[in-house]
Parts: C-alpha cells; sequence; structure tokens
C-alpha cells in the first residue's frame, strides 16, 4: 500500500510477525502468563493486527505487566501446557490440536481432556480475573458469532458434511478447522470422560 510517498502494509495474524510483542511495545496491554495480550478494556478477547509503515510517528511507552502473583491460568489448564510462566508447550495445547493438527487421530491425553473443547481452546483465558471483572462485550456486530454456532450440538458436528460445513463458517477464520477435523474432534468429545453434554461445546 503506498499514500503520499509513504508506504505501508498490514498484517492480522496473516504474516510472520509477532503480534503479541508489537501490541506490547505499542502499550495496548502486557504479555500475560498464559502468553496472551491482556488489555485493560478488553482483557485478552481482542484480536492483534499492525500496520508497518516508514511514517515518522511518536512511539507510545510499552505497557507494564499486571499478573502479579496470580498462577490461574497455569492451574487451571487441563493439559499441562502451561508449564511455566509466559509459556506454551504447543503439543499439548487444546487449542493447537483442535485447530491444526490434521492427523486423524488426537493424542490420547488431548482426548480424554477436551472439556467440549471442538474449535480452540480458552480455558487459561476464561479464568483470568482481568477477563472476569474488567472485560467489556464487544459493540461489533462483524465479531458476534453466527447464531447457528453458538452451543452446537457435538452429535451435529461429529457427522458434518462438507456443504453444511461450507455454510456454517462462511467468511470464518473456523473454516481453518476442515470438515473431517471438526468430526475428529467432536467424536473425540462425546467419548471423552471430560465432556459436558449438557452444556455442548463452546466455539
Ligand atoms: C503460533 C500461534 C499459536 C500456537 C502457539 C501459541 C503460543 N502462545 O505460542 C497455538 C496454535 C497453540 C495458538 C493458540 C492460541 N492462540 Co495463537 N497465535 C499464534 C501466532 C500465529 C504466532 C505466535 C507465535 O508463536 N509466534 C512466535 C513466537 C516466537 O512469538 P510470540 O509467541 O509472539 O513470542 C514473542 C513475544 O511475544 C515475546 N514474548 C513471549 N513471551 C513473553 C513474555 C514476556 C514477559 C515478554 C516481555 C515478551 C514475551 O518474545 C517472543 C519472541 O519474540 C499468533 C499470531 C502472530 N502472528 O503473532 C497467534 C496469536 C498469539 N494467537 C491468538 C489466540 C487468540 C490464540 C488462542 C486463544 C486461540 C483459541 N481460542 O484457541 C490460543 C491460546 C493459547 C495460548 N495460551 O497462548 C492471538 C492472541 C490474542 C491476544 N490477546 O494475545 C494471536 C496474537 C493472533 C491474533 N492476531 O489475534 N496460537
Ligand atoms: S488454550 Fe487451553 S490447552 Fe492451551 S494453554 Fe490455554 S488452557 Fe491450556
Ligand atoms: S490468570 Fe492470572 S497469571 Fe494468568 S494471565 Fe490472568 S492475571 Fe495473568
Amino acid at each position: 500500500m503506498q499514500s503520499q510517498g509513504h508506504q505501508a502494509r498490514y498484517y492480522i495474524d496473516t504474516g510472520p510477525i509477532s503480534d503479541k510483542l508489537w501490541a506490547q511495545r505499542a502499550g495496548l496491554g502486557w504479555i500475560a502468563k498464559n502468553s496472551n495480550l491482556i488489555t485493560r478494556e478488553y482483557g485478552s478477547w481482542v484480536f492483534l493486527g499492525e500496520i508497518l509503515t516508514d511514517l515518522d510517528l511518536t512511539p507510545d511507552r510499552p505497557h507494564l505487566q499486571h499478573c502479579g502473583t496470580c498462577t490461574r491460568c497455569l492451574d487451571a489448564c487441563p493439559t499441562q501446557a502451561l508449564p511455566a510462566p509466559f509459556v506454551v508447550d504447543a503439543n499439548r495445547c487444546i487449542a493447537y490440536h483442535t485447530i491444526e493438527n490434521r492427523a486423524a487421530e488426537l493424542p490420547g491425553a488431548i482426548a480424554v481432556n477436551l472439556h467440549n473443547w471442538v474449535a480452540g481452546c480458552d480455558i487459561c483465558q476464561d479464568v483470568c480475573p482481568w477477563n472476569q471483572r474488567f472485560a467489556q462485550p464487544t459493540n461489533i456486530d462483524d465479531f458476534q458469532p453466527y447464531p447457528e454456532n453458538v452451543a452446537p450440538s457435538l452429535k451435529e458436528l461429529a457427522q458434518l458434511s462438507e456443504a453444511d460445513w461450507s455454510q456454517r463458517f462462511r467468511a470464518s477464520a473456523l473454516r481453518r478447522i476442515k470438515p473431517a477435523m471438526w468430526q475428529r474432534n467432536a467424536k473425540a468429545n462425546l467419548a471423552s470422560p471430560s465432556a459436558e453434554f449438557s452444556n455442548p461445546g463452546p466455539i
């Protein structure tokens, strides 16, 4: 992109840019022990993006870290994917396995610990006091989930067809999870002792 002699390029979880690091340096929030960036206004419920530009701008002050002595996220992770503050072991992370792992079966230690998660995992964010006490709901309509995807049925997802997948996840980051992966994730939940069938899979 070029405007009045200046160049710019933008990324939103799309390029080899460390989103959290630059957000912290730009004063938006801090990289927390659960490894996500926490803002004072929205907790960690934010998407990060950046514009790279050769414009001469005055930098903001980097944000300070406010986790203190809290370790709720480390204690709550069901698969011990946060072995130390700020460190995510992706091999143990439900988010990695449900979204990125394309194998036909999930590793056993993940499959038995899914706790209804079929697309990513927010446990280490749900327990965070900054999200529980201070985060505000968004007023941006585009960030609302499609109604048919709120509290979906695991049984339905376990049979998800290509056509249903295409319709339900149109213009959605969830398209990264292919129909066979939805089926695998839902079936693993249905077979898992950690599943809570009264409140089927959050996505
Ligand atoms: C790979 C990746 C994953 C992997 C690995 C996660 C990880 N934490 O490393 C997996 C698939 C597991 C994953 C999961 C999730 N992800 Co992800 N992921 C990414 C991605 C593409 C790259 C991150 C990465 O590993 N970069 C490489 C490493 C080397 O860089 P880094 O982690 O940023 O760390 C650097 C700095 O942050 C800094 N640093 C790291 N720790 C610390 C600590 C301190 C104190 C300091 C000062 C600096 C510092 O040093 C590092 C080296 O430069 C980013 C998008 C992006 N382009 O940045 C999204 C991103 C981090 N993911 C995001 C999200 C939302 C998630 C999930 C919540 C999704 C979900 N609901 O399931 C989970 C959360 C899991 C978790 N607890 O972190 C958001 C986070 C938003 C936020 N508020 O922070 C991002 C920023 C995407 C976006 N633009 O919105 N993700
Ligand atoms: S996203 Fe889930 S599995 Fe991954 S570190 Fe957080 S709580 Fe653990
Ligand atoms: S739960 Fe506690 S330690 Fe974890 S990110 Fe939130 S404030 Fe930090």
